[in-house]
Order: structure tokens, then sequence, then C-alpha cells
């Protein structure tokens, strides 16, 4: 299974895992780490599921040489982590912290030092929380603040880092943050959250001028995509999906790509600043997608609500989320749906042309809550045939003339999933939470395996 889901991707492909830096780094006070709008967001009573936080998480503050060896033995070409603003700038704003930086300083020659490219996202949802205080990404300026950190992380790295992701996921952080407040900072806006959006853009946009002007190359953006299925021929779903799909997935994609809105949202959105757009769409070298599942979507019905991951969102919305039936689920009830992905990316080559950047697949996994068995050993066969699965996928979208270049296996290790707390685990490093142990999974050994056959190193 292995040997034939290796041979389908070129030599050079870049093999990675991801992770993001509240996620699993812990030590929330270490080291002059200002607060963040999570920090925030998970001390309000019934927010995160068992009332999780991320305090202590993964510790990986302390344990990252550990956490650099299980890589090295994994076999990656390239990590995707992110960087803690709060960490880097704990106000968000001018002075740096010396030891924050000194923190990334370590992790990234650790993993130079272990054959390891360090691929950073600067900005995966922990705003500082002063600049939530002040509007967060409601407010334009937090997009000025971005840029500024953007320079300051560029200046420092440049020679270091092979390659930058300005921001993880803007979509998901303006609908679950802002739009419907699931997420930190927890604000339920509905379609007021749509100026976050555009300040994201111009954020992302911003990043990208800055890091180039500090020297730093291979930019690109990891968005969350889902293959969006009408759920009828019906108008009224039709029209519905369309929606969802503009919202979802065109929302940051068209404007980075194409340099406009689709014209779904313009009822939505505020007038852009001249100019905004051309920063916005600024040239990238890569384009990241985050993909995981399709979705089913269909009008509003009476009595119906649009259903995020168990909770219900604003019952007046002009779409639904529906139940994709007749497919395996993960342990957090997300549909199994591997061909969603040639899907999804047939769907961008179709829809975006020669304006494509090459692609790399940020983010793909899945939550199957498998811990030790008596002999100390997690057999985590579904994340295995997920994995395998989405991969054939992939490569029949490469077969039919996709540009993909990588694959980062969301993640490295069992994690902090937001609202879900520890719930949901993702890894292919099981944490025991109690004792911080790390125990690699059979998907872990599966990987490595895939890896190596797919270098052409054999078993
Ligand atoms: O854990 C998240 C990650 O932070 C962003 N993308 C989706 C993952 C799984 O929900």
């Amino acid at each position: 299974m292995n040997q034939n889901t290796s041979d389908l991707f070129p030599r050079d492909f870049v093999w990675g895992v991801s992770t993001a830096a509240y996620q699993i780094e812990g030590a929330t006070t270490a080291g002059g780490r200002g607060r963040s709008s999570w920090d925030a967001f998970v001390a309000e009573p019934g927010r995160i599921t068992n009332g999780d936080t991320g305090d202590t998480a993964c510790d990986h503050y302390h344990r990252y040489p550990e956490d650099i060896a299980l890589m090295k033995e994994l076999g990656v070409d390239a990590y995707r982590f992110s960087f803690s603003w709060s960490r880097i700038q704990p106000g968000g704003r001018g002075a740096v912290n010396g030891a924050g930086l000194g923190f990334y300083d370590k992790l990234v020659d650790g993993l130079l030092e272990a054959g390891i490219q360090p691929s950073p996202t600067l900005f995966h949802w922990d705003t500082p929380l002063e600049l939530e205080q002040a509007g967060g990404w409601l407010n334009r300026d937090t997009a000025e603040r971005f840029a500024e950190y953007a320079a300051v992380l560029g200046g420092h790295f440049a020679d270091r880092i092979p390659r930058w992701i300005t921001i993880n996921e803007p979509a998901a952080l303006t609908l679950l943050g802002y739009g419907a407040g699931i997420h930190a900072p927890g604000l339920a806006l509905g379609f007021d959250a749509l100026p976050a959006a555009q300040h994201l853009l111009l954020a992302h946009g911003l990043g990208v001028q800055a890091l180039r002007s500090a020297g730093a190359g291979n930019i690109g953006i990891a968005n969350n995509h889902a293959a969006t299925w009408p759920a009828s021929e019906n108008q009224a779903d039709q029209q519905a999906a369309g929606l969802y799909d503009a919202l979802t997935n065109r929302m940051f994609a068209d404007p980075i790509l194409t340099g406009a809105y689709p014209g779904a949202l313009t009822p939505f959105l505020p007038p852009l600043p001249d100019g905004d757009l051309a920063t916005i769409s600024v040239p990238i070298d890569w384009y990241g997608v985050n993909s995981y599942n399709p979705v089913l979507v269909g009008a509003p019905t009476a009595g119906g609500a649009a259903l995020v991951d168990g909770h219900a969102l604003d019952a007046s919305l002009p779409f639904e989320l529906r139940e994709l039936e007749g497919y395996p689920r993960t342990d957090f009830d997300w549909p199994v749906v591997p061909d969603a992905l040639t899907d999804l990316l047939l769907g961008f080559k179709d829809r975006y042309g020669s304006k494509l950047p090459p692609i790399v697949i940020t983010e793909n996994g899945a939550a199957y809550n498998v811990g030790p068995d008596d002999d100390g050993r997690v057999p985590d066969v579904r994340r295995i045939d997920y994995t395998n699965a989405h991969l054939q996928a992939l490569a029949a979208a490469m077969g039919a003339g996709v540009d993909v270049r990588g694959y980062f296996h969301w993640s490295l290790m069992d994690n902090f999933e937001w609202a879900a707390g520890y719930s949901q685990r993702f890894g292919l490093v099981h944490i025991d939470y109690e004792t911080q142990k790390r125990t690699p999974k059979d998907s872990y050994y599966w990987y490595q395996q895939l890896i190596r056959s797919s270098k052409g190193a054999g078993a």
C-alpha cells in the first residue's frame, strides 16, 4: 500500500508535518510572552470543551529538542510551525522581545541542524490581546501592525528560513472568531464580521511585501478549503451553496489570486480603499491549501440550523450545512471523502487557470482518538487509511495536471484543538497530557515508511 502510494509522487516532493504555536507550545507566561486573544478566550467559562486551555498544551516550548528528534526520525523534509506574535511583540506593536525571538532561534537552528526546512506561519490565530482589545481584525490598524511584525521576522530570519506562510486560515478566523463566536475573540457578528476578512487580506499582502523587502522568499498563505456540494439541483440549494462557497472558499482565494472579490459577496462588503486590492494580490510563490472534508450545503429549512463541529450557527443565515450521508466519519464526526480533495483541486485549476501558482497542501489529517494499548503501541489504523486515501486523491489531481509541490500532515502530534480542547487527537505522535510522554503512533511509522519509499530509500 505504502509503496504504491509513494510511487505516485516525484522524488523532490516536499513531505512535512504541521503544528501551530498556541496548540502546542504551552509556557504562556514564559520569556516575556504577552497575552493573546486565545489566552483570554479560553478563560471564559463554557467556551472550550472540558474547560481546557493552552497553558501547558504539549509543552513544546521546553520539549522542542525532543520534538525535533521525532521529526528527524520521521524523515520529513519540512516542518510547518507558527510564530507566536505575543512572544515576539508582547503587545503586538513596537519593541521586540529578545527572549521570544531567542526561542525561535533555537527552534530554527535545531531544525536546520536536523536537516529539516523550517516553514513557519507568521500568524495562526493568536492575536496579541492588546490589539484584539483595540478591535482586533475589525480594525485596519492590525494589518499595519502585522506588516511591522512581518518585517521584524523577515529581518531576523530571512537567511535561515526557506519557506514562509503569512497567515493560517483567515476564513476560519473571520467566520468562526468574528462571525459565529465559536473561536476567539468570540464575537457573533454574522455578516458584519467581513471587515475582518478585508483586514486579514490586507495584512497578508503587506506581510508579503515586508518579507520580500527583508530578503525573504518562497512565500505563500495557508487557506482552508472544502469542496462545496449543493444539497440538490434545486435553485435555492444551488444559490445557498454558491454563497457558502463564496464565503468559505473564494473570499480569500479570489482577491489574492485574481485581485477581485467574488461578486456574491459585494453586497456584504464595505467599499475597499483604493490600492488595497493591488496590495492583496501581490504575487505569491505558491498557494497553501488546508483541506479535510467536503461540505453539503442547502437553503435554510424551517427549524434547521447550520452546524459547525456541533455548534449551531445563527439560524437566520441564508444557507445550512447538511449531513453528508453514506461516508465513514472521523472521531470529530467529519465525513471521510478522499475524492473530494481531487474535486477541490481540479476546481481550483479550472477557476484560476494560469493565475494559480503551484499548490502546497499545508494541512490534511483526521482526528482519531486512539491511545496506547497494553503494549504501549498506538494502533491508529484509520488515520493511516485516511491519509493514504487522501494522498492517492492528491496524486489523482496531480495526474490531471494540478501542480502540487508538497504535503504537510496535520499534525505532528496531538494538540489543543481550539474549542474542542484536548478531546480531539490529530497527531502522528500521541501525547499523554499528564506526563507529556510522546508515543509515535502506527501512523507515524507508516508515514516514515512512505517518505522513505518516495525518496527511493526503500524499507
Ligand atoms: O487544528 C486545526 C488547525 O489549527 C487549523 N486547521 C484545521 C485544524 C484541525 O481542525
